[in-house]
């Protein structure tokens, strides 16, 4: 498989599958192919099986639901839905460059992907089960695979505001791409949450619990939380952290790569940008001489909502070492900030500084 294997490693658990595609391969095609999306597991893969797969609907909720995955095909519509996933340590390594950070997967910008998902919409599936208080604030969700934490197994989780869950463009995806979910993604049904960091985005879902309160589960509570860059491993209290949700506006250059040797003359950068999901990337500035001068970049596809933006600029480059540069626009005037010193913290979560690379034209 085409994945490269530069992050499998992690500190005590040697063959969990975390992988991204070589970098010549990332944001090539506007849909990603399945092979060729990022893959981050917390843990192995569970061992299930499918004949007696059961998501469980429960909480407060006026019926409770077990449904194997042949009734949430057959009892609620299909809904396909093209949406962009990013990891909310896309783009840790540059941040580790600036600054430490301590056992978290060095990410490059390789781990975001685009797929089409199809499957239910999670707000059907709260509608058969019903509402049933008006304390109702949160949706947690609870995969099959789990990590032991403080010499106790958990599994893998995460909650998203109830107003978020009833929102059409969350599904209960059990299709990627045309294709039945693969395992490594989550077979066989996974959320998908448009627009907020991937790790809302539960695979292997077990149960869905409709509740007054944010999850409980570690990767809500401690995990994916952002804290401002004063805050260290020392001094931290998790609960002032702020747990992530939508990511905010950013833009990367995937080609030429950091360090090409490029022959005078035109130079083409391309590159993904993406936003929030709900806002669309509406201007890329490109720059090739460290932030002097810029270019406002072409976009290869129409501008849609819930997924990146694909973009292109030409310069014509004499001899010499250039830096490279880009920042973008949503249409909600979000920008990104110029350096990662603004946004640095200890998890190294969400980098949206100005994406910065030197390449060499002899
Ligand atoms: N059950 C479960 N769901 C999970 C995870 C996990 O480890 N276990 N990783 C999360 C994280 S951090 C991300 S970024 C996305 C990655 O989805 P992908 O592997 O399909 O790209 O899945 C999320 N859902
Ligand atoms: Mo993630």
């Amino acid at each position: 498989m085409p994945l490269s294997d530069k992050h499998t490693e992690t500190k005590t658990y040697d063959d969990i599958l975390n992988a991204g595609p070589p970098l010549n391969q990332l944001a090539k095609e506007f849909v990603t192919p399945n092979k060729l999306f990022f893959v981050r597991n917390h843990t192995w893969i569970p061992h299930f099986q499918l004949e007696s797969y059961r998501l469980r609907v429960h909480g407060l909720v006026t019926r409770e639901l077990s449904l194997s995955l042949d009734e949430i095909k057959r009892d609620f519509e299909r809904h396909a839905l093209t949406a962009t996933l990013q990891c909310a340590g896309n783009r840790r390594e540059e941040m580790v460059s600036y600054k430490p950070i301590d056992d978290q997967l060095a990410w490059g910008i390789e781990a975001i992907g685009t797929a089409e998902w199809a499957g239910a919409r999670l707000g059907d599936v709260l509608c058969a089960a019903g509402i049933s208080s008006e304390e109702a604030a949160h949706v947690a969700f609870l995969g099959l695979d789990e990590i032991l934490h403080d010499h106790a197994n958990e599994a893998y989780g995460g909650s998203i505001a109830l107003d978020k869950a009833l929102a059409c463009e969350v599904l209960l995806a059990y299709e990627m791409n045309g294709e039945d979910l693969p395992l490594a993604h989550g077979c066989p049904l996974r959320v998908v949450v448009p627009g907020y960091i991937g790790a809302r985005s539960v695979k292997w879902l077990s149960e869905i619990c409709v509740q007054a309160e944010q999850s409980d589960n570690h990767f809500q509570q401690v995990g994916y939380k952002l804290f401002p860059p004063h805050i260290t491993l020392d001094n931290v209290d998790y609960a002032d952290g702020m747990p992530l949700t939508k990511l905010p506006v950013n833009s990367v250059i995937v080609r030429p790569q950091a360090g090409s040797q490029l022959q005078a003359g035109k130079v083409v950068v391309e590159g993904y940008a993406m936003s929030d999901g709900e806002h669309e990337i509406t201007w890329v500035s490109v720059s090739a001489d460290g932030g002097e001068t810029w270019q406002r970049a072409d976009f290869t596809h129409e501008p849609r909502l819930w997924s990146w933006q694909l973009w292109r600029a030409e310069f014509e480059l004499p001899p010499g070492e250039h830096e490279m540069v880009v920042r973008a626009w949503d249409s909600a005037a979000n920008s990104q900030p110029e350096t990662i010193a603004s946004v640095w913290n200890f998890k190294g979560y969400v980098n949206n500084a100005w994406h910065r690379l030197r390449v060499v034209v002899a």
